[in-house]
């Protein structure tokens, strides 16, 4: 299959379009490297020292004769995707191609208004692409848990049926996002239902939990190829953080009481998660919604398993309990259904305290790198 893999150079598109290149599939990273200019504007970087797009690309073809074509621009220029459309001729386009950091689209007007103008207008773009050049082409978008927010019912995937006055209708469900970035995802959620009704396009929304690991079996093959992995208060996320703390003896930084839950898998899962949809795609005019984690826990819960695995590799870790910078729910229900996946296939990477070891291992190896002032929250919801 041709596959475009926008936000190819990301955490989860350098993995993901590995192993879709290892697969077989012809595959072409687009990506405006945003991302590493985001750790300049931060002075931050990833625990793990990353190549270039060209040396990682390189890299691969050396390894396995498999070629992945490279496309630096931005979805917001409209000329480029078109180009970019024309030249690949994509039969699923995977975007993965944000500005993903709530803590980030919270500093100020700017980065709330630049962040939703990136996400909700480079999507635009690709529902316009995929109608003018590739009516035929699967959108695999991704998306988020976080849409949701914390209802005290059951999340459904995408969907709910309601009964309201003696009638009956499946929604869309109710979307109650926490950051503006999250909001982003809502709004991109609603353009592409728009879009396929409207144009018969085909789309799935991935709605991802958080992502917590770095390595899948295609970035172990050479240290060109390894992964980024964030342990900022801006970029880091919840697990990975937490390991990175234990890793430089920080404490870990729960926030208030850490009994928000939140939907977790691991970066393997994303991989095949994707090849999945690819595989599967959703019908002409489809807008079809799958909740993509495996598992779930309380922020509380994962500073006490990360603390037990450090303390066990001889390592001293104590939890703190920060002033939550944020402003959402410590304590709450939460049961979300992720059926969609594994009954087309998807067989579960689970948190062990291997998995746990195997991630510390690599904090360890590269803790030297972590620029200690960045890792306490600093962006405040306020
Ligand atoms: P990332 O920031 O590591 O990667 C995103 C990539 O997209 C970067 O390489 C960046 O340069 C590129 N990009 C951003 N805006 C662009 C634009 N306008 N044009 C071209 N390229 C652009 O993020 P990630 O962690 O890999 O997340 C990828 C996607 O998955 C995001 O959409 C994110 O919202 C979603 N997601 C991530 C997580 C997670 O835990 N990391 C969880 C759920 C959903
Ligand atoms: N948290 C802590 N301590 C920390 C970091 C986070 O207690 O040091 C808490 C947060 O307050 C929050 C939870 O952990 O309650 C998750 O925070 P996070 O930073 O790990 O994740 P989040 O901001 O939700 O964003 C991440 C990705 C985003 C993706 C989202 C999936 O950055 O791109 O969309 O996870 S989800 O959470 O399902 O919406």
């Amino acid at each position: 299959m041709r596959i475009v893999v926008a936000g190819g150079d990301g955490f989860c598109g350098w993995p993901t379009a590995l192993y879709l290149s290892k697969q077989g599939h012809e595959v072409t990273i687009l990506d405006n490297l945003a991302r590493r200019k985001w750790d300049d504007e931060l002075r931050s970087n990833s625990v793990t020292p990353i190549a270039t797009l060209e040396e990682r690309v390189a890299k691969w073809k050396e390894l396995t004769g498999k070629e992945i074509r490279t496309f630096v621009g931005d979805l917001n220029h409209y000329d480029f995707l078109r180009e970019v459309f024309r030249q690949t001729e994509p039969e699923a386009f995977v975007h993965f191609a944000e500005q993903r950091s709530a803590p980030y689209s919270m500093i100020d007007r700017e980065h709330a208004v630049f962040t939703q103008a990136n996400n909700v207008l480079g999507n635009l773009n690709v529902l316009y692409a995929i109608k003018e050049l590739a009516p035929d082409c699967h959108l695999i978008k991704l998306g988020t848990m976080g849409e949701y927010g914390t209802p005290n019912i059951d999340i459904e995937e995408g969907y709910i049926e309601i009964e309201h006055k003696g009638r009956k209708d499946l929604l869309p469900y109710p979307k109650q996002p926490g950051s503006f970035y999250h909001l982003s995802k809502v709004h991109d959620s609603h353009n592409i239902m728009l879009a396929c009704k409207i144009w018969g396009i085909r789309a799935t929304d991935l709605n991802q939990g958080v992502v917590y690991g770095l390595h899948t079996d295609e970035t172990r093959m050479d240290p060109l190829l390894v992964n980024r992995v964030d342990y900022d208060g801006v970029f880091g996320t919840a697990l990975n953080r937490f390991l990175i703390q234990a890793a430089i003896g920080h404490d870990l930084t729960v926030y208030g009481s850490g009994g928000q839950t939140r939907a977790f898998l691991n970066i393997q899962d994303t991989v095949r998660c994707i090849e999945i949809a690819a595989e599967n795609p959703a019908e002409p005019g489809e807008f079809r919604v799958f909740n993509q984690f495996t598992e779930y826990f309380s922020v509380k819960d994962l500073a006490q398993m990360v603390k037990k695995v450090a303390e066990e590799e001889g390592l001293t870790t104590e939890i703190a309990h920060l002033e939550n910078p944020r402003v959402e729910a410590e304590e709450h229900y939460y049961h979300a259904v992720n059926t969609k996946l594994k009954d087309l296939g998807l067989e579960p990477h689970l948190l062990t305290d291997e998995v746990l070891k195997d991630i510390l291992k690599v904090a360890l190896e590269h803790k030297d790198r972590v620029i200690k002032e960045n890792v306490l929250p600093s962006i405040s919801w306020k």
